[in-house]
């Protein structure tokens, strides 16, 4: 397991939270997910093999833009 950050574009209300985490939960190689609206972010635990291309279709077929994938610090 390893935790990442997601930076998201589009997101504007509470509305938007929740079409973004249920995005991501719905992957397999995603755990937990924190959607912080007011930081444009989402961090998530996921697996080692976690599929940075796919989590960022899922984000963006929900409507939303991921700009940026990183490693928590
Ligand atoms: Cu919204």
């Amino acid at each position: 397991m390893k935790t990442m950050i997601l930076d998201i574009d589009g997101m504007s209300c509470e509305h938007c939270v929740r079409h973004v985490t249920e995005a991501l939960d719905e992957l397999n190689d995603v755990h937990k997910v924190a959607v912080d609206l007011a930081g444009n972010r989402a961090t998530v635990e996921v697996d080692d093999s976690f599929d940075e291309a796919a989590a960022s279709a899922a984000v963006d077929d929900a409507g939303y833009e991921v700009t940026a994938v990183r490693a928590a610090e």
